[in-house]
């Protein structure tokens, strides 16, 4: 009795009536939400294909099929947690950071509705702090989080059924420390795409030639009484200074993939006019609005999960924190554009921009400078 309150207390159901939940009749073949036909049916686990996928570092997503008509496989993915000191900024700011394999955001995961994920996750004794890894895209015990606690020095595997569709944020949520952790560095997206690909609204199917990651962090970094950013020499030793900068609400950097600038000049993302663009954009702890100047999203699944028809041809769209959302876009001229957070602070003064640099032949019909700037005549 007393371990059920507690554990309800933990997860911030205590005041719920528990008896009623836990101890209620259990109802046969409810409804039980959006599932392809494959993702209703339970696997006999053993008979199941299995393939190893090697994870890439972000911007880039590991190759995969955008359509399956095999059975389902079970995909084993490996992530190391990594804390290491990283520059933020080009004024040289360092964070303490934690993440996955390295990389802010993790890498992105690819499997298809109705695989099944099972992941290995490393704690190397070089680490000091517990981890763990909560799936948005799981069902039960915190999305894995309570079956996937590490100490440095060791490893877990957790598998799960991926019966959703959809762009999925996962991120590290060690019990008392969740949002320190999340805000550090701990999180990416794994993306779900329906057996048959992604469809238009009347069931069209949709393709693309690229796709891209892209996770954006809002940042706390703790400055001293002269107003410089301060700069530690272990995780532990930034915590308490970081958790009062978070308790302000107000980031002191909002960046793409890491750092100020880690999306522009030679590490731009790359296109070609024709050529139709994936992004995946997720934020683990806050509100953004992804926008590309210059171009626009032509499918956009805001929220990312695509049981739902996706909105045409979108400005600026939105993802909410503790979400990842998805855009195709088809580019149709050439040069740099500019992909960003359009809070226009949060982008040019805090960080959240990146640039796309594509190629391919000018389109006059689309846009003509029909007289270049000069002096002003009379009409
Ligand atoms: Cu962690």
């Amino acid at each position: 009795m007393m371990e059920r309150r507690s554990f309800l207390k933990q997860v911030g159901m205590g005041t719920l009536a528990g008896s009623a939940i836990i101890t209620g009749p259990v109802l046969a073949k409810t409804n039980s939400g959006p599932s392809s036909k494959e993702a209703s049916i339970a696997h006999d686990i053993s008979t199941l294909r299995r393939v190893k996928v090697d994870l890439v570092a972000p911007p880039m997503i590991h190759a995969h099929e955008q359509t399956v008509d095999s059975t389902p496989r079970v995909v084993e993915f490996r992530m190391t947690v990594q804390e290491k000191k990283i520059v933020i900024d080009d004024k040289g700011t360092t964070m303490q950071a934690m993440t996955f394999d390295g990389s802010m955001p993790g890498p992105t995961m690819v499997v298809h509705q109705g695989d099944y994920v099972e992941l290995t996750l490393v704690n190397p004794a070089t680490n000091v702090m517990p981890h763990n890894i909560d799936f948005h895209a799981a069902t039960g015990a915190l999305g894995g989080a309570k079956l996937t606690n590490v100490n440095p020095g060791q490893q877990v595997t957790l598998r799960f059924k991926a019966d959703r569709s959809g762009a999925f944020v996962y991120h590290c949520a060690p019990e008392g420390t969740v949002a320190w952790h999340v805000v550090s560095g701990m999180s990416g997206t794994i993306m779900v795409l329906p057996r048959d690909g992604l469809k238009d609204a009347n069931g069209k199917p949709l393709h693309y030639d690229r796709a891209y990651t892209i996770g954006e962090f809002d940042l706390y970094i703790p400055k001293d009484e002269k107003g410089n950013y301060k700069d530690y020499d272990t995780p532990a030793a930034s915590y308490a200074d970081t958790v009062e900068v978070m308790q302000t609400l107000t980031p002191t950097h909002v960046v793409f993939n890491g750092k100020v600038g880690a999306l522009t000049g030679e590490h731009a993302l790359l296109a070609n006019v024709g050529e139709t663009v994936l992004f995946i954009h997720s934020q683990a702890n806050r509100d953004t609005r992804p926008h590309l100047i210059g171009g626009h999203g032509d499918w956009v699944w805001e929220l990312g999960k695509f049981d739902n028809p996706p909105l045409k041809g979108l400005e600026t769209w939105f993802v909410p924190g503790g979400s990842a959302g998805v855009a195709l876009y088809t580019f149709k001229q050439p040069g740099i554009y500019a992909y960003l957070n359009h809070n226009l602070i949060e982008s040019f003064l805090l960080g959240a921009a990146g640039h796309v640099k594509v190629e391919g032949k000018w389109n006059d019909d689309l846009m003509k400078q029909v007289k270049a700037p000069g002096p002003i005549t009379q009409a």
